[in-house]
């Protein structure tokens, strides 16, 4: 009550000052010829020295952020279209940056240079056709040659040859987790559709569909180095996006759609883990870590886990609640190795099998269910009552 009290009376002083300095204006009427409103030579030129000082704030600033933050960007690709994408990204980079440096430069100069000045007076002029055509034609130019090259780019990334020896993957996205399919021996996903999800068939598979038979469902990704993975994606619900930033890949998942990606992992999660920048940064984490783990240790928390470098899948479309959650590890396994991790699978065929086997003689085995033993005692029940009124009728 006195919080409020004090809010009040803090209101009604504040209307009560700006009243008063309104009525001081009004005493002030024709008293003296006011030019404060109209900028001196002096207002000009702290205005354009400030306008400078505005420019190297800016330069200052990027130049700082850039030394400060520059490393936290995505280090060495492991794909090999990897290259591809960072270079067009770093000619991105250097084009913004050396046109933002060059117009803020001459805007903050030509608003200093024709600042106002009470002898000088502006010049007027409709246009300049050679001004136009310059700033029509250079950035028409330049933007024409980076969206060129990034289309070429694209459609380099994104040409799968059907005749090449591809390992067939089909990533399921779902509210909050992805789960992988591999296409077995034929290295043919077999057919697929929401509808037919059951039980431990999670991702609806048609086992109808003979190339179905062999496909393996896993929660963990492995694929081979050296070897293009062709994605097949494929969502349940919502939107979401399929994002591989060490492979700078990414591509939608669309309910009711299948899109696709393919690349080629170029280092196995062991040889990336020893790439000397990962070697640093994976320290440095793992310093700031036991430097966490001092502090929950003393309030009587658990220590931290130290980390370790892992591939990973995640979701870049903000798909719900859990979204920031979704992801999954991804292993760049050597051929043999990835060989060797699927032969170790068992297929989704037998996965059901094996469910319906351990189903089977609970069912056979199986006492009659609560519900039913219910039932059967009510329709007694009911037979006992109209036995007992046919009873009664008939003795009278
Ligand atoms: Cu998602």
């Amino acid at each position: 009550m006195t919080s409020l009290l004090v809010i009040v009376v803090l209101v009604l002083l504040a209307v009560a000052l700006w009243q008063l300095t309104k009525i001081f204006d009004l005493t002030q009427v024709g008293s003296s010829s006011d030019d404060s409103q109209v900028a001196s030579d002096n207002d000009n030129n702290i205005q354009g020295y400030i306008m400078f000082g505005f420019l190297a704030f800016i330069y200052i600033f990027t130049i700082y952020g850039l030394l400060k933050w520059g490393k936290l960007v995505l280090h060495t690709p492991a794909s090999e279209h990897g290259l591809l994408v960072d270079n067009l990204m770093n000619i991105t980079w250097v084009l913004i940056f050396t046109v933002q440096v060059i117009t803020q430069g001459l805007l903050h100069w030509f608003s200093f240079k024709n600042r106002g000045h009470k002898d000088k007076k502006a010049l007027f002029f409709a246009d300049s056709n050679k001004l136009e055509a310059i700033w029509s034609i250079i950035p028409s130019v330049v933007l024409a040659c980076l969206i060129l090259y990034g289309l070429y780019a694209w459609n380099n990334i994104m040409f799968v040859d059907k005749d090449e020896d591809v390992v067939e993957i089909e990533l399921y996205a779902q509210q909050f987790k992805w789960t992988a399919r591999y296409a077995g021996q034929d290295n043919v996903l077999g057919k697929a559709n929401v509808r037919l999800i059951e039980g431990i068939n999670t991702l609806g598979v048609d086992m109808s569909d003979p190339n179905s038979q062999d496909d393996i469902v896993v929660s963990e990704l492995h694929i081979p180095k050296g070897k293009k993975v062709h994605f097949k994606m494929r969502s349940q619900d919502v939107l979401h996006s399929a994002y591989f930033p060490h492979f700078r890949a990414q591509m939608n998942c669309v309910p009711g759609m299948v899109t696709e990606f393919a690349f080629v992992p170029t280092y196995t999660t062991a040889e990336y883990r020893e790439l000397p920048f990962m070697v640093e940064k994976v320290a440095n984490i793992n310093k700031l870590r036991a430097e966490k783990s001092i502090e929950l240790v003393a309030k009587g928390g658990t220590a931290l886990d130290p980390y370790t470098f892992d591939y990973l899948l995640l979701c870049n479309k903000i798909c719900g609640a859990s979204h920031y959650n979704m992801q999954m590890k991804v292993i760049v396994d050597t051929p043999e190795e990835y060989k060797k991790w699927l032969s170790e699978k068992t297929t989704l065929a037998q996965d059901i099998k094996a469910a319906a086997a351990a189903k089977k003689p609970e069912a056979e085995g199986a006492a009659p269910s609560d519900t039913t033993a219910k039932v059967i005692d009510t329709v007694k029940a009911v037979v006992d009552t109209v036995k007992a009124a046919v009873a009664k009728v008939a003795m009278k």
